[in-house]
């Protein structure tokens, strides 16, 4: 006789939290940030697509005021790559457009393109993916814009589902 008496519904509960963690897994590793508009190439980018590109660190203080170090992609290399109009091509009516980006949760924010761009700061904003050397957990992540220069947070999106470049003008 085995030294161990598992109840009969230890089974049942194991296989459901296993099936629960591949399901969070899954979601993690298929969720994707679709980068759509004024662009030459529409992108639809997930977290292994984001490792591709060159990793970039930033150091910011949270509301918790502790440090945390993200890590991601600069979000100008997803600009450039989604051929939107940076470096010499942002001038005249290009300076009217904007960055939307949207979360789960239906939050939303805007930068202006000329925020985002070497020429006019030398701010990298980052889409973050890590967080202290972790992927971002579900209900943060698995993408989270950091703005390092923004005095309050309120502009570091959690759960980023899609970004958009737009006119403001009319
Ligand atoms: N998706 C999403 N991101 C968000 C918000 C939100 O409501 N939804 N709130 C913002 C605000 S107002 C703040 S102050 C910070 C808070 O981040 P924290 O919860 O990690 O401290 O997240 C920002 N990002
Ligand atoms: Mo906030």
């Amino acid at each position: 006789m085995s030294p161990f008496k598992f109840h009969p519904l230890t089974f049942v509960w194991v296989f459901i939290l296993s099936l629960s963690l591949s399901v969070c897994g899954f979601a993690q590793n298929t969720a994707s940030v679709a980068i759509t508009g004024e662009v030459a190439t529409p992108l639809n980018l997930t977290l292994q697509d984001l490792s591709t590109f060159k990793q970039v660190s930033q150091k910011v203080k949270e509301r918790d005021g502790k440090e945390h170090e993200f890590k991601g992609v600069a979000l100008i290399e997803l600009l450039e790559k989604a051929g939107v109009t940076t470096g010499s091509k942002l001038r005249g009516e290009n300076l009217a457009k904007y960055v939307l980006i949207k979360a789960a949760d239906g939050y939303e924010v805007i930068y202006a393109l000329a925020e985002i761009d070497p020429e006019f700061t030398s701010q990298v904003i980052i889409l973050a993916t890590e967080k202290d050397g972790q992927p971002i957990p579900s209900g943060e992540g698995p993408f989270r814009i950091i703005t390092p220069n923004d005095k309050k947070p309120a502009r570091w999106i959690r759960e980023v589902r899609s970004i958009k470049i737009a006119f403001a003008k009319d």
